[in-house]
């Protein structure tokens, strides 16, 4: 195996969880790139359940090393507690298989603040549906160039300069909405209670990935969201603040991009999608119920329910290019058992012109009406298969039509959230 970026194609929520650790059980290292305490898997692992949340999927096996990049940002108090839980959970958390990036940035209570304030401010339609974290507010501040970072924990004088240059930003909006400034001696006592806890943990990380490749070790780069929900190839502005494709890994963590490898896009084989923003196939009715419900969709992070539609290969080709996927795993095909028939989106249609990729333009996004090609579904269960010959026949002519409109090779097949329930696709 070299290398590996597990990435999402669609909205987030592709089922990333369970192949990322089918991954990392193969892999040597294995490190976040992008996003923050926004992501959420589940991992099942001899019976015990880990929910994860900022810290990267290898953790919880022994013998990894789990590396936050510099290209996520850190809720500190957020990680500590995830740590906390993990080592109740029997899970062992040193500086030897955690390293944290000194460069990355971090998310302060007051991101969280903005986060939550701007939503319930936003009108309708305009609201994003974040999911609360301070992730749009903690990015914005790090390419203002005002972001307090990891390694700033080590140096209080420094810190408390920091401090005061980002809130000389935030104190003046404050002020201009009659709110009560935030007082920074406070901010700087918050974060030295807590630098000592985690100031073992950093590194500077692209020596030790260089270490890496000197060595041949395997890496795994664990992507969180989609593709759509990239800062620059998603449906803007109802995308998160990172960008979600693979070119991220490497800016996010200090390798070249020929180190990232292999990039492995996780596809449902139908769409979902969390929060606000155009989505061409969601279906309104009982098809688009029944998906939700057989596919239990539910946010890990928020709990909020899934919006639910047709596989869209249009938009999932134009994520395969953007972010170089080399092969996809489709996931929750189970999903699908029992449909008479199935669709699948091939082109848009918008104000009665034909398009072939989802155009930029919000006012064009929010238009688009779905082409459909109509294939035959199977009745007979594909839940648990583990081979291809478990497979009935019309399954697999739509896997088949799949690969060949998004132009992308099937890899792996998840049938169910069972790590042996993986079919490696030759
Ligand atoms: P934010 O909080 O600023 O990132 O929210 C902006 C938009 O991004 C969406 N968003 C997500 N959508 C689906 N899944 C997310 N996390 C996954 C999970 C983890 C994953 O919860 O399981 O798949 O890697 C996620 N995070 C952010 C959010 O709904 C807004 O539309
Ligand atoms: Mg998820």
């Amino acid at each position: 195996m070299s290398n590996v970026a597990v990435v999402g194609s669609q909205w987030g929520d592709e089922g990333k969880g369970k192949i990322v650790d089918w991954l990392s059980e193969r892999a040597d290292v294995v490190v976040r790139f992008q996003g923050g305490h926004n992501a959420g898997h589940t991992l099942v692992i001899d019976g015990e359940v880990y929910k994860l949340s900022l810290l990267p999927s290898g953790i919880v096996r022994k013998g990894k090393m789990s590396i936050i990049g510099n290209g996520v940002v850190v809720d500190p108090w957020a990680l500590l507690a995830e740590m906390d839980r993990l080592r109740e959970q029997g899970v062992e958390l040193t500086p030897d298989n955690l390293k944290i990036s000194e460069n990355a940035a971090l998310i302060l209570p007051l991101h969280g603040e903005v986060d939550r304030a701007r939503e319930a401010a936003a009108k309708g339609d305009a609201k994003i549906g974040t999911t609360g974290r301070g992730i749009g507010p903690a990015y914005e501040d790090k390419v203002g160039r005002r972001a307090i970072r990891i390694c700033d924990l080590a140096d209080p004088d420094f810190l408390k300069e920091r401090v005061d240059a980002l809130l000389l930003h935030h104190n003046a909006l404050l002020r201009g909405l009659n709110q009560p400034e935030i007082d920074g001696a406070g901010v700087v006592e918050k974060l030295l209670e807590i630098a000592p806890k985690i100031l073992p943990f950093v590194d500077v990380v692209w020596q030790r990935l260089e270490e890496c490749r000197k060595t041949d070790k395997r890496v795994l780069f664990e992507g969180a969201q989609g593709a759509m929900l990239d800062v620059d190839h998603g449906t803007y502005p109802f995308v998160t603040s990172s960008n979600t494709i693979s070119g991220q890994a490497s800016a996010g963590s200090g390798v070249g991009p020929s180190s990232v490898g292999y990039v492995l896009g996780i596809t449902k084989a139908y769409t979902t999608r969390v929060g606000s923003g155009p989505f061409p196939t969601e279906l309104f009715d009982d098809v688009g119920q029944r998906l939700g419900e057989r596919g239990h969709e539910f946010g890990t992070v928020t709990g909020r329910q899934r919006r639910c539609g047709w596989f869209d290969a249009v938009m999932v080709r134009q994520a395969c290019k953007v972010g170089g996927i080399t092969g996809i795993a489709l996931t929750k095909l189970d999903v699908l058992d029992g449909f008479k028939e199935l669709k699948v989106c091939v082109g848009y249609r918008i104000d009665g012109e034909e398009f072939d990729h989802l155009p930029s333009l919000p006012s064009k996004q929010a238009k688009v009406e779905p082409i459909y090609e109509t294939l035959e579904g199977w009745d007979d269960s594909t839940y648990g298969a583990r081979s291809w010959a478990d497979l009935p026949a019309t399954a697999i002519k739509y896997i088949r039509r799949i690969e060949e409109l998004i132009d992308v090779p099937v890899a792996l097949l998840s049938t169910s959230p069972e790590r042996d329930d993986t079919i490696l696709v030759q």
